[in-house]
């Protein structure tokens, strides 16, 4: 499994590990590194302090490359992004917007910089303003979402752009990543499969829920609102939906979800907290060390790649 995205990230193979919202914290992104992925701390809302001080705990735990998700709709991404440039880390991962203001910031320090993008639009505008590679992330992905399918979106991305692209999506085990090596993804970015690993500090009761999950769980909530979020179904999102039905205000369903994603985190309320989560969650049925993970999905791999030969 060698790419150029190993080249770029320093990484034993190409498999990075979403930076999801309160769920990315440093036990999890040096556990990934460790096992010779690439971890990543997602800033999500959190204050820059916040940032910076996950950034020196990975740093104490892995002499290995790692990273940091900004979500680009946190009021403190300006102060995030200057923390990462400061701290220094290998690459940033960028979510739910457009990261060109913070571009220059980044390179000149020689952080890479992989922008997350749903439209084939958004990659090229990446591509011509440095960006090292993209993540194209189709909807089955769990948390805020775009439009359009890992299958459609990676090949339309892959075509357009000369950087790799690194597929995200809907991926959970080898024949996710040689799907999407087929697809022409020279990585791929797994988020819901790293919930359900030892090292990952989420509610057990939120992992119990997503081993539990069957393949049609997941809701998209927020469509209205014009910010969809994909979550496993619960008292949560029935309300929400059925709110967004009557016409509910943005504000009214802002307050719904507020601390959602915290309470199912953090307390592990799986009826009124926000799981998000991908679709892929009815394929996870155990839990296991971020490293039995990583060595599972290589051999995986592999197996499903030489396998293919015989179609020749
Ligand atoms: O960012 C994500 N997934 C996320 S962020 C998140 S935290 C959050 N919590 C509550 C409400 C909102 C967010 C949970 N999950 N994935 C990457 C991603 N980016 N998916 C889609 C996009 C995206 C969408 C539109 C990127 C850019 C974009 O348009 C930008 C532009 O200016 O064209």
């Amino acid at each position: 499994m060698q790419t150029e995205i190993n080249n770029l990230l320093e990484i034993e193979y190409p498999i990075i590990q979403g930076g999801m919202a309160w769920v990315a914290e440093h036990h999890l992104a040096a556990a990934v590194s460790e096992a010779g992925g690439f971890g990543l701390i997602g800033a999500a809302n959190a204050p820059a302090d916040w940032v910076r001080e996950q950034i020196r705990k990975t740093k104490e735990l892995t002499d290995r490359p790692f990273g940091v998700n900004v979500m680009l709709m946190s009021p403190y991404a300006d102060e995030v992004a200057r923390v990462i440039a400061e701290e220094g880390v290998k690459a940033v991962t960028t979510g739910a917007g457009n990261p060109e203001k913070y571009m220059e910031l980044w390179k000149e320090r020689n952080i890479k910089v992989i922008p997350v993008v749903a439209s084939v639009a958004l990659a090229k505008r990446m591509e011509r303003c440095g960006a090292d590679a993209v993540v194209a992330e189709g909807c089955e992905s769990g948390g805020h979402i775009g439009e359009s399918t890992t299958m459609t979106l990676v090949p339309q991305v892959v075509d357009a752009v000369d950087i790799p692209v690194i597929a995200a999506g809907g991926i959970g085990d080898g024949r996710g990543i040689a799907a999407a090596f087929m697809l022409g993804a020279k990585g791929v970015q797994m988020g819901t499969r790293f919930v359900v690993t030892k090292e990952c500090q989420v509610h057990p009761a939120y992992k119990e829920r997503i081993i539990r999950a069957k393949d049609i769980d997941t809701r998209v909530t927020g469509r209205s609102t014009g910010h969809p979020i994909r979550a496993l179904r619960n008292d949560m999102t029935k309300a929400y939906l059925q709110k967004e039905q009557e016409g509910a205000s943005t504000e009214e369903l802002e307050l719904l979800a507020s601390g959602a994603l915290r309470r199912a985190v953090q307390e592990g309320d799986i009826h009124n907290g926000s799981l998000m989560s991908g679709q892929i969650a009815g394929l996870i049925k155990e839990e296991v060390s971020c490293k039995q993970l990583i060595e599972t999905l290589v051999s995986q791999t592999k197996e499903v790649l030489n396998r293919s030969r015989m179609y020749e």
